[in-house]
């Protein structure tokens, strides 16, 4: 073993050890009035996130390592080809808007560049990657959703909508989804940073201002191919990154831990959490899908552009961009017809116009060009 892996060790094992001993994990719970409980929310506010235990049913799972599945299946089978191994069109090849993100294996594709904004300031280590590793490697699928109805359900989940109302409001507004593939001895790291962008001076400035994200995961994750956090950064305003990287003398920042979860697990992730994950050099994939939600005053009218065109993000863009959450929650109504549906306040009245069909699938094929990124 070497000084390095000796060292990311010790502070896997620290880092474990610190996550398990926080309060914010749990299965999903509900009060006696049908609110999510309180402390749920509660240790999502102190600390920033809170781990959902064995939050999926198996059939979800299933059916979303199936869609995964087919998806790799129908990779390019180069970042520049269009056609995958088997002579069809590659996924994504069609995509106007972001779609497949590649990266060499083992290395840091965001740190240090002027990528979102420039908020992935500091470079991650990177292991030596062996010369028999791929060139690249896809990291980070952007609008999955178009890709796998496995997904789209997750994200019309009626409790995970519920937590998003309880946080934001009933008139809640979704920003993006992704799709993130740590394959095992091959995933590319994502540098530290938080993720808003656009609210850091903003007069009414608080902790919730740049949203949450739910981080689900397929086959769960460890300290060492897991995400990291900070736990209780989100309150304290930007963070100067390369200050704590010098104090730790390493990018293993001090007072991290990691998420540390079962296959199906759901992280409540707040986007101000200073968070990262290293290079996978473990011999377990991660693969977490993390979609989000704002409170709408966040975005009504709100001129930004994060990981699209910079646009002013009107009424009509935003009812345009909800309609994915009538469209998830009418294919998880179609697919799970025994589920009590979330009803979303702000599609009250449009219902007959967001029903979940192929026709709708085929017409969606761009739907991340409309994202509500801050
Ligand atoms: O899961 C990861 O490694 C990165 C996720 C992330 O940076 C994000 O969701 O903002």
């Amino acid at each position: 073993m070497n000084n390095y892996s000796e060292k990311f060790g010790e502070y896997v094992r620290e880092g474990e050890k610190a996550a398990m001993a926080l309060p914010n994990r749990g299965p999903m719970r509900f009060d006696r009035k049908g609110n999510v409980a309180s402390e749920i929310l509660e240790g999502y506010a102190k600390y920033g996130f809170y781990v959902l235990e064995n939050f999926l049913s198996k059939r979800d799972l299933q059916d979303w390592q199936g869609d995964f599945d087919t998806m790799k299946a129908n990779y390019p089978t180069a970042s520049d080809a269009k056609l995958d191994l088997y002579g069809r069109p590659a996924l994504g090849v069609n995509s106007k808007g972001p779609a497949l993100f590649w990266a060499r294996p083992l290395s840091d594709p965001l740190g240090g560049t002027q990528h979102s904004g420039g908020r992935y300031s500091v470079r991650m280590s990177e292991p030596l990657a062996d010369e028999s590793l791929p060139d690249e490697i896809v990291y980070m699928i952007m609008g999955p959703l178009r890709y796998s109805d496995a997904l789209l359900r997750i994200t019309g989940h009626p409790h995970l909508l519920a937590i998003a109302e309880a946080i934001f409001g009933d008139d809640f507004v979704p920003f993006n989804e992704a799709l993130w593939i740590k394959e095992a001895g091959l995933g590319s790291a994502t540098a530290w940073h938080q993720d808003g962008v656009t609210h850091w001076n903003h007069p009414q400035w608080d902790q919730d201002i740049h949203g949450m994200t739910f981080q689900v995961q397929l086959h769960g994750c460890s300290g060492e191919n897991g995400l990291w956090v900070l736990p209780c950064s989100h309150i304290h305003g930007k963070i100067d990154i390369k200050q704590l990287v010098d104090e730790a003398g390493s990018d293993r920042i001090m007072g991290a831990v990691p998420y540390l979860c079962g296959p199906g697990d759901v992280v409540m992730h707040n986007r101000q959490l200073l968070h990262g994950s290293f290079a996978n050099n473990s011999d377990k994939e991660r693969v977490s899908l993390t979609f989000g939600f704002n409170r709408r005053s966040s975005i009504l009218n709100v001129e930004a552009g994060l990981h699209n065109e910079n646009a002013v993000y009107d009424e009509a863009r935003i009812l345009e961009r909800s309609r994915m959450i009538g469209y998830a929650i009418d294919a998880r109504r179609q697919h799970f017809p025994h589920e009590t549906s979330y009803d979303y306040k702000p599609l009250s009245g449009l219902n007959d116009q967001v029903v979940w069909s192929e026709t709708v699938r085929a017409s969606l094929s761009n739907y991340n060009l409309l994202d509500l990124s801050i």
